[in-house]
């Protein structure tokens, strides 16, 4: 496994925890102001610059960037300009060798919970989902509309995804709920995936982002289901919960339902060798939360749980 950790495009703390935890390979977002132009090689060059000056490559990109996205999954009348966009990543990709793009097909709402402020072990705090308390959403969208505009947009982009070997990775839906309000999701079941990655065009560029706890909280059994996608899992969202579909909340990576050691080892005794990042960890005693779920200090112990993992699963007696 490679690992690698979550980085936004402007340096913050959490670069420099990665940093010295010892990661060396980048998941990274773009900018989302509107000076940065998705298809102009140069502004990538300053990113990235900024990264390997860092002592980071990167290696995946992190979420498909939501001005074009947005467009596409919603299918609106600037999708196909959105769609040209995306296209134009990939030679732009393949020249700094970024292999691999994460992408879900969350139209309006993307990951949603209902708390930010859950106790965890020793008074850390946790994101959590509650179908009590679902928020009242305006927008809507049926599920035959959503995979319509997926299936639009697997069969413009797979072709240039081939040509320049660049790795779709779908993430699930979270929660994968069949609705939220009048929005309706469809990467909520290892079915539904499987049809998305398999059943629609047949590429070796278009896989899964095994966001592992996404897979638990849909029901199905990790144990099936990783070996099923064994080819085609691109990349790897280490991740714990404790729950199920109507009730769930993160946890520290060692505290919750899923056995991450197991877990590894299944990877590996898959053949998946893939880039690997921790997910959604608590917001620890002192720190003022920035984005919950992706504070520094909870990646401290994260990042260095996992990679205590990769290391004993790696090294035979
Ligand atoms: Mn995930």
């Amino acid at each position: 496994m490679l690992l690698t950790d979550y980085f936004r495009s402007e340096r913050d703390y959490a670069w420099d925890i990665s940093r010295q935890c010892g990661v060396r390979h980048g998941v990274i977002r773009l900018p989302e102001d509107d000076k940065f132009d998705l298809t102009d090689h140069e502004n990538w060059k300053t990113v990235y610059d900024k990264f390997i000056d860092f002592g980071i490559k990167p290696v995946v990109i992190e979420p498909m960037p939501n001005c074009v996205h947005d467009h596409i999954k919603a299918g609106d009348e600037k999708r196909d300009e959105c769609i040209e966009k995306v296209i134009k990543m990939f030679p732009i990709m393949q020249k700094l060798d970024i292999g691999t793009i994460c992408f879900n097909f969350m139209a309006y709402i993307g990951w949603l919970r209902t708390s930010s402020d859950i106790p965890e072990r020793g008074g850390a705090v946790v994101t959590g989902f509650d179908e009590k308390d679902m928020p009242q959403v305006d927008a809507s969208i049926s599920s035959d509309k959503l995979w319509e505009n997926y299936t639009y947009f697997i069969k413009a982009v797979i072709p240039y995804a081939e040509k320049y070997g660049i790795r779709l990775a779908l993430h699930p839906d979270d929660p994968p709920r069949k609705n939220i309000g009048n929005v309706e999701r469809i990467l909520i079941s290892a079915d539904n995936i499987e049809k998305a990655v398999r059943g629609i065009v047949k590429s070796d560029m278009l896989g899964v982002t095994m966001c592992q706890a996404n897979f638990y909280i849909m029901g199905e059994d990790l144990y099936k289901v990783i070996p099923r996608f064994a080819d085609k899992i691109f990349f790897v969202h280490f991740r714990n919960t404790i729950g199920n579909i109507s009730k769930f909340r993160e946890t520290f990576h060692d505290n919750g339902s899923l056995e991450m050691a197991r877990l590894m080892k299944l990877y590996k005794k898959c053949g998946i060798d893939v880039p690997i990042r921790v997910d959604h960890v608590p917001t620890m005693l002192g720190e003022k939360s920035n984005v919950a779920g992706y504070d520094a200090l909870g990646r401290l112990f994260a990042i260095g749980y996992l990679k205590g993992i990769i290391d004993c699963c790696e090294q035979e007696l």
